[in-house]
């Protein structure tokens, strides 16, 4: 069959950029390997910076988020059996927007299939790209319901199939450098169905090692604790994980934690990778298939939508006006932002995990810090500015 336009993956980033399409009817097949159950529950990300939706508001894909979300202008650095709350929303006249990934597919998955009548074939497997250097490219997958291949040709693909797909793959390794960068620390991710016991995010530095809380919903929320790369989710039983939450988050005039059952433990291995460039022939990638940002700033799913937005847009200009400028100019764009924020999540990676890394003088320093951003207005509005984020070309 034919189409103008292949999306792989409806994360995020494959849901927005199908939907900006769709929106201005160009025809286009969206293949995802999951169940659409599956990825409406799948938990993960939860807060969204400000000027993401206001862009996706724009577009009308933010109707049902601006009317259950909360916001969040302020978190609170726990150190030293202190807290520390820094007003970053009251500086910069930004907010983050809680509302949890889950929620924010199942809307954008409603609006593309069920109210634009757009196409997403569920289920699909062994997906493989063929001619991308050619204007003719093609995806060809096996049908779930039949077992048979089945092939699409079109004009463009939109590689948005997040960290384990196949389109990052697909571009010939001569033409796409993958910068990397790895922590060397674990994460272990928990997601408590408890409510949460703060009412701003909180990130615990302590010896012992790093640990974070931040809401999801009045019933669930989402706790980090730093642990060794690889360590197993079964050395975390329920009463060890409460145990070091509480040393952890400890401070003078905290709240006690809201205990409650974990219904997410898994160990999130903390590295970073990014593709350069984002697009190859034909084949243009977004969000996590070209750029992984571990969850240190909240900054992986913004990105997803930062680069779908612009991808959308381009793909719309390429098929309706036979303009290629927003194609040809992408990836730059796009990693102009990508690398800010890469940048930023290195800075307070090490504000995080220098207290716990064994060494005295990465200790110290990170201390250093952490203190500068609290005692200096400068250091304090630079550090905002990237912590909520922005759209750097003002695109979007
Ligand atoms: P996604 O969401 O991974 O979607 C990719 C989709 O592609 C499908 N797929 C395929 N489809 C077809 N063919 C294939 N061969 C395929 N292979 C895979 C997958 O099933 C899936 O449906 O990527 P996308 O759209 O780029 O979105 C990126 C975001 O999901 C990601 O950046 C964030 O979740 C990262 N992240 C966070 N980001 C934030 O901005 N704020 C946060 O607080 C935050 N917390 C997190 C996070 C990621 C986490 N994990 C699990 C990695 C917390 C966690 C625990």
């Amino acid at each position: 069959s034919r189409t103008r336009v292949v999306v792989i993956g409806a994360g995020p980033a494959g849901l927005t950029v199908a939907n900006i399409l769709r929106a201005a009817s160009v025809d286009c097949v969206v293949l995802e390997t999951e169940s659409r159950e599956f990825i409406e529950q799948r938990p993960r990300a939860g807060f969204l910076e400000e000027w993401v939706v206001r862009a996706l508001q724009r577009r009308g894909l933010a109707d049902r988020l601006l009317r259950n979300t909360e916001m969040h202008g302020e978190f609170e650095f726990r150190f030293a059996g202190e807290r520390h709350r820094f007003p970053y929303g009251e500086m910069t006249g930004n907010r983050h927007f809680v509302y949890p990934q889950p929620l924010l597919v199942t809307d954008l998955v409603r609006r593309y299939a069920d109210e634009l009548g757009g196409e997403i074939r569920f289920g699909v497997r062994d997906v493989e790209l063929h001619a991308i250097d050619t204007d003719r490219p093609e995806v060809s997958y096996t049908d779930p319901d039949t077992g048979e291949r089945r092939s699409i040709v079109c004009e463009a693909v939109a590689g948005c199939d997040g960290a384990r797909g196949v389109t990052r793959a697909s571009m010939p390794p001569e033409h796409a450098a993958v910068a990397r960068h790895d922590y060397g620390v674990g994460w272990l991710a928990l997601l408590a169905e408890a409510p949460p016991s703060n009412d701003c995010v909180v990130f615990g530095v302590h010896s012992r090692g790093f640990a974070a809380h931040m809401a999801r919903s009045p019933q669930v929320t989402r706790y980090y604790l730093e642990c060794p790369p690889g360590d197993d989710p079964e050395n975390w039983p329920h009463d060890r994980v409460w145990s070091e939450l509480r040393t952890r988050l400890s401070a003078d005039g905290a709240r006690p934690l809201a205990e409650g059952p974990l219904i997410e433990k898994r160990v999130l291995d903390m590295h970073n990778y990014v593709v350069e460039p984002m697009s190859y022939g034909r084949l243009y990638l977004a969000g996590d298939a070209a750029h992984l940002a571990a969850p240190i700033a909240a900054k992986g799913m913004n990105l997803a939508l930062h680069d779908a937005l612009l991808l959308g847009d381009a793909l719309v200009a390429h098929c309706f006006k036979a303009d290629d400028s927003g194609l040809r100019g992408y990836s730059a764009a796009c990693l102009r932002q990508v690398w800010q924020y890469q940048e930023f999540s290195q800075w307070l990676a090490e504000v995080m995990h220098g207290a716990s890394s064994g060494d005295p003088f990465r200790a110290a320093s990170a201390t250093a810090r952490l203190r500068r951003i609290f005692e200096s207005p400068a250091a304090a509005a630079a550090f905002a500015e990237l912590y909520i984020g922005k759209d750097i070309d003002g695109g979007g």
